[in-house]
């Protein structure tokens, strides 16, 4: 073993930068390192530069996302001396590509060769990184890159008798460099991954008979490859800068055209015109650039993914054999979609055969074949090969980082650390392993996009890091807890807004047996995903912290608190650059709310609507039945809109009434009440008294069970039902069973934290509450207990509360004071705070996707409530 000793003996490094891998990662690396006088060496196991594209030798390799988009940006001039020869380039023509790029940039004098890194170790005290190689070699690194891409650990076969086959065995992950020739051989190819499907039309050319062994079909689309297509030729031709930066911020990378509506917003007649113009464009961003809620809504992915079958029985000769090919236990691209030329096709021919390992397992691998035998237990058949192709994919996105053994501070690995899937902090870096980076690490948007725009954006995210550094004299920096742990939640709670969880891919590592099943992808974007990583330097480097001997700094955080869905709702009201409410007038902002309105998603149906009105305070006021479907009589809620006592209707807040229903199978009674400037304080709160006493009398004409009956209400209706639980108790009844309070306002106090916190960009802002409360109530009268249900002197004997808060929601900070206060007098109450949601993003059904499991609490409070009568069909 020999040391690469520091020849100075100055107990610095003797690089500024280890990095692992020489793939297209790799090699951005070392040429951004360079040009800012970082000493750097690259350190690869393969003999030459490439990284997939050096091991994915298998016929019909290709890139599957169009070639002009999958190519370096950073240098104009390197664009403009290379042409590619096709839409979908081949792998030898992308690995030429590589070869040109590292001669341009003379990359190879940095670059060592067949040199697989064994370890890699922290060693605090001298603040470097010890990496050893497999020729024993030690050298030490200031800073050290793990750039050795996402697909690059090839799966080891997990079929028993693998190792007995005496015939050709290959693995597309690790192709030889001679040419392999099928022709009049028997070959078996074991997967339908994008490998399998690339290659088994190419192997079915040459083979004399083949045979396909699948265990999950997949959707696939025809790739339509051929020349550059001209619009896109055209499109970088005319701004080159303007399409390369509308792919940076893109979602995935990749510039296309934003849908606006969801699948049954258009008429069939146009959704399937959008499919078929999808399916003939052939890139795996088309379907998703037609509509909006593929990758979200089950019954909407259900209608492409039944028109991709469709496709499929179109091709497809024999019957069954189609219907083995179409894909029906999980939604379309939540595993990785395919393109592929002719691949269902190849199904027709005379010498290819499909077997459903579904149907027919592998039972084992042996000297000659592959042994099956189907699942009711029939006789083994045996099938002989010459061949056998194993496309059975790769240890995806965490493999080849956990494969070498990076010891971090403390002694513990990265291993070790991931024991339950990986914890990142924005899939760069991790804590516990101070100067490590990850290029499109797990955890960033890495395989969800084109590799080449992610690559890029994290190189130059680190580069710069290393440069900041340099230049502030800092020498380590390292993520906090907080900040890492902020980031595995954020990360969880946008795939689990998406169908993605439903699968089981190597997105959620189940295609390895004993991985932990955790989404590792980034799906909230890559135009999101960058802004976050801009936003982190501008804030200081946010959740991390620096040291070296000019001091520590540390700006400690979280980066997104928001639920996914709602930072995008958010995005999206910013863009359209919507007037706050409280710079109309009520007038205004009703005719406002009211167009906000129309455009929401209806809700789900339920039974029966029904509309009338009811005796108010001071006149007759209308009101909304929700009736579940099935026979009554039913249990009953009664509801009150919010909107601030100004805004509002008895159908206002239609989705949540129509969803609460569905959910809780109890008939939801939404009544309106009078409204300010013209009526104000205490008409509110006068009619919510006079709709319970109309309820309490009325109740079984109207198809509800008789007895105690629910009250819930959302914001100023909140505050409504939080009074007449009180009112009731006073008055001697009637006997309410319990109150549901959704971000109540339950006082009139201005001073508490989440009023300052949450003073403006979350849409009821401190100056939309003072502008409610100045239309509503008197100062003097705010303070009242009708008003400000807090403040009555007694909060004991109200029925069971639950109060649902928003953590970015000025009233938190009341309704929780509520839920705590009643508690203390003896009430069976408790809030249940909700993170990263607004004021108004509970109810927003359909909308915002995360507050779905919310309300599936809140109708279980209300059935608890109800009672255990209350049963939900089905
Ligand atoms: O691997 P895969 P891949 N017995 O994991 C089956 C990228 N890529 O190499 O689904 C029997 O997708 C497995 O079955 P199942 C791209 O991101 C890009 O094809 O686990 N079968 C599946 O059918 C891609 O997604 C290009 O039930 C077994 C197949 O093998 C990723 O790399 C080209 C099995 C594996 O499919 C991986 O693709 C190629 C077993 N024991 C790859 N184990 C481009 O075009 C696994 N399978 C750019």
């Amino acid at each position: 073993m020999s040391t690469e000793q520091d020849p100075a003996g100055s107990g610095q490094p003797q690089y500024d930068a280890v990095v692992v891998g020489a793939g297209f990662a790799g090699m951005y690396l070392l040429h951004r390192l360079r040009g800012l006088g970082f000493r750097t060496v690259v350190l690869e196991a393969a003999g030459d530069v490439g990284g997939t594209w050096y091991w994915n030798r298998y016929p019909g390799a290709r890139c599957d996302i169009q070639s002009i988009d999958y190519s370096y940006s950073f240098d104009p001039e390197l664009e403009a001396e290379w042409q590619w020869t096709e839409k979908y380039a081949t792998q030898p023509e992308i690995l030429r590509y590589a070869n040109h790029v590292a001669e341009r940039y003379d990359l190879r004098r940095d670059i060592r060769f067949d040199t697989r890194v064994d370890g890699a170790r922290w060693d605090d005290g001298g603040s470097m990184w010890r990496i050893r190689t497999d020729s024993g070699d030690e050298m030490t690194a200031r800073h050290y890159v793990m750039a050795t891409g996402c697909l690059s650990l090839p799966k080891p076969p997990d079929i028993p008798g693998a190792e007995r086959f005496g015939g050709e065995v290959y693995f597309t992950g690790k192709w030889p460099h001679e040419d392999v020739d099928f022709t009049g051989k028997r070959v078996g190819v074991i997967g339908t991954g994008s490998s399998g499907i690339q290659s088994i039309p190419i192997i079915a050319e040459q083979a004399a008979a083949l045979t396909v062994f699948q265990r999950t079909p997949n959707y696939s689309m025809p790739a339509g490859n051929g020349p550059i297509p001209d619009d896109k030729a055209a499109a970088i031709a005319a701004d080159r800068d303007a399409y390369r930066e509308s792919a940076r911020r893109s979602r995935a990378g990749v510039p296309v055209e934003v849908p606006a509506e969801g699948v049954f917003q258009v008429s069939e007649e146009e959704r399937l015109r959008r499919f078929e113009e999808a399916w003939r464009q052939g890139e795996l961003l088309a379907p998703s650039s037609k509509f909006t809620d593929l990758g979200i809504n089950q019954a909407a992915n259900d209608q492409f993914a039944e028109f991709v079958r469709g496709k499929i029985r179109s091709v497809v000769d024999d019957h069954e054999v189609a219907e083995t090919l179409c894909p029906t236990d999980y939604p379309f691209g939540t595993k990785r979609p395919c393109l592929d030329t002719n691949y269902f096709q190849t199904f027709n021919l005379p010498h290819v055969r499909l077997v459903d390992l579904r149907e027919s397992p592998i039972e084992s691998i042996t000297e000659t074949g592959i042994d099956t035998r189907p699942v009711t237990g029939g006789e083994v058949e045996h099938h002989e090969f010459d061949a056998i192709v194993y496309a059975i994919g790769f240890d995806a996105m965490t493999g080849a980082l956990v494969s070498v053994d990076i010891e971090g501070r403390d002694g513990i690995t990265l291993a070790e650390k991931w024991e339950h899937g990986p914890e990142t902090y924005l899939g760069l870096t991790a804590v516990g392993f101070p100067n490590f980076y990850m290029i499109t690490g797990p955890g960033s948007p890495s395989v969800l996009s084109n590799m080449m725009v992610s690559i890029e954006q994290h190189v130059d995210w680190v580069v710069d890091c290393l440069r900041d550094m340099r230049d502030a004299g800092h020498e380590v920096i390292e993520p906090t807890q907080t900040a890492e742990a902020g980031w595995v939640q954020h990360v969880n709670d946008c795939a689990d807004i998406t169908l993605f969880p439903k699968a089981n891919s190597w997105y959620m590592g189940a295609n390895v047996p004993g991985k932990p099943r955790v989404f590792l992808p980034y799906v909230g974007g890559v135009d999101t995903y960058r802004a976050t990583c801009e936003r982190v330097v501008d804030e200081g480097y946010l959740g991390f912290r620096l040291s070296g001997p000019r001091g520590e700094q540390c700006h400690d955080g979280v980066v997104n608190r928001l639920q996914p869905d709602v930072m995008f709702l958010l995005q999206a009201m910013d863009e359209l650059g919507l007037p706050p409410l409280e710079t109309m007038d009520h007038a205004g902002a009703r005719e406002f709310s009211l167009a906000l309105k129309e455009q929401a998603p209806p809700g789900p149906d339920v039974g029966e609507i029904v509309d009338g009105t009811y005796p108010g305070a001071d006149g007759e006021l209308a009101y909304r039945i929700y009736q579940p479907a099935g026979d009554g009589p039913f249990p009953v809620v009664l509801y009150f809109h919010g909107g601030g006592w100004v805004l509002g209707a008895a159908d206002s807040d239609d989705p949540l009434c129509r969803d609460l229903c569905v959910r809780t199978h109890a008939m939801i009674v939404s009544v309106d009440y009078r409204h300010a400037p013209e009526a104000r304080f205490p008409a509110a709160h006068d009619d919510a008294w006079a709709a319970v006493q109309w309820l309490t009398s009325d109740v079984e004409a109207l198809g509800g069970r008789p007895g105690p009956f629910a009250v819930a209400g959302w914001s100023a209706g909140g505050n409504l039902a939080a009074h007449v639980c009180q009112r009731a108790r006073d008055e001697g009844g009637p006997a309410i069973s319990g109150q549901l309070l959704i971000t109540p306002v339950t006082d009139c106090d201005f001073s508490r934290p989440s009023y300052t916190e949450n003073a403006e960009g979350y849409i009821l802002t401190t100056a939309l509450m003072h502008w409610f409360w100045d239309y509503y109530a008197d100062e003097a009268d705010r303070p009242d207990p009708r008003a400000a249900p807090l403040r009555a002197a007694d909060l004991s004997g109200l029925p069971p509360t639950v109060v649902f808060t928003a953590e970015f929601d000025p009233l938190r900070d009341e309704g929780a004071a509520y839920a705590e206060a009643l508690a203390a007098a003896g009430v069976d109450a408790r809030e249940v705070p909700c993170r990263g949601h607004l004021h108004t993003s509970l109810g927003a059904v359909d909308v915002i996707i995360s507050s779905a499991p919310v309300r599936e609490q809140m109708a279980h409070e209300l059935r608890s409530m109800l009672g255990a009568s209350v049963t939900v069909p089905g």
